[in-house]
């Protein structure tokens, strides 16, 4: 008998409407930030695999764009095909959405999930914004009533509830396999991209309306030596008109984000930082699929 026998390994996709907590709990369960956070929908453009190892099965989470409706620009349209692809190459599906609400956008999501044919988890997620937690009862039984769920798990990925009879019933649902990646992995992506990823989450959570979603951060430089780190990145926007509001008034805005990316980026790579920000104006970049590719986004 060998070590690796019994042992399990599969593709777990987390697929669900913008804005239900799919990256906040990878995050929570890998203890990394593997994905990026916002209080904003559409944070998360990329499939992006998330390893979490136990003793006896390596879980590789598939964190997704959340799948939106008026997918009106190329880049939209992209996410929501990249999350759809997640889909079939899953074993299993964690299907997220609020516990405290239920839309048309998730409706759609839960179709696209029945469709797949994959066996599923209805995740009920942010009940601790859920008074009385009484309600929760009827919450998951309209879950069950709507389609033929695995189970119906109510957690809270920011407090950790329940997260880890979550994790419990994942193993049986993969395949027996040795693992597929190396245990010290914490993801399948890039340093690069991590940083780019990093320099957005700044500017997503400072800017307003629109622009966030015009912009995208691009690695062009990264050097690291035991004495420190230079990083050069291009903040791509898709007109003049933004370029101002992300410099803002004597450059300021771009101070502050260059401070709070650079201060995360010492913490996480352990040395002092050097970052330049460049911001440039590539036309509708978003809605050009010749860009799109040239800039990281790559949807099947
Ligand atoms: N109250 C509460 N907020 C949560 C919980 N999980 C995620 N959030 C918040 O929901 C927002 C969207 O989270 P995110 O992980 O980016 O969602 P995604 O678009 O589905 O990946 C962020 O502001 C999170 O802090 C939760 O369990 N409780
Ligand atoms: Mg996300």
């Amino acid at each position: 008998m060998t070590g690796t026998e019994n042992f399990r390994c599969g593709f777990v996709a987390v697929i669900g409407r913008p804005n239900v907590g799919k990256s906040t709990l990878i995050n929570a369960i890998v203890g990394d930030k593997v994905s990026i956070v916002t209080p904003k929908p559409q944070t998360t453009r990329h499939r992006i695999v998330a390893v979490h190892d136990t003793a006896s099965a390596q879980i590789l989470f598939i964190d997704t764009p959340g799948l939106h409706h008026n997918a009106s620009k190329a880049m939209n349209r992209m996410m929501n095909r990249t999350a759809a692809s997640a889909l079939s190459d899953a074993d299993l599906i964690l299907f997220l959405c609020e516990a405290n609400r239920w839309t048309r956008e998730d409706e759609t999501a839960m179709r696209r999930v029945v469709d797949s044919g994959v066996p599923a988890l209805a995740i009920l997620n942010k009940i601790d914004k859920v008074h009385p937690r009484e309600v929760l009862l009827q919450t998951i039984s309209e879950m069950s009533d709507r389609a033929s769920f695995a189970a119906v798990i109510p957690i809270s990925a920011t407090g950790g509830d329940n997260v880890d009879r979550l994790l419990s019933l994942i193993p049986d649902f993969l395949p027996e396999s040795p693992p597929l990646f190396p245990s010290e992995m914490r993801t399948d992506r890039s340093d690069d991209f991590h940083m780019a990823e990093l320099i957005r989450e700044k500017l997503t959570l400072s800017l307003r309306q629109e622009v966030p979603y015009g912009l995208t951060v691009q690695i062009e430089r990264f050097v690291q030596e035991p004495e420190g780190a230079a990083v050069h990145a291009i903040i791509w926007v898709e007109r003049g008109s933004q370029k101002g509001i992300v410099v803002g008034k004597g450059g300021k805005h771009l101070k502050k984000i260059g401070r709070a990316a650079r201060l995360e980026l010492k913490a996480k790579l352990g040395v002092p930082v050097h970052l330049e920000l460049w911001v440039k104006v590539k036309d509708n970049w978003a809605d050009n699929e010749k860009d799109l590719l040239g800039l990281g986004y790559d949807a099947p």
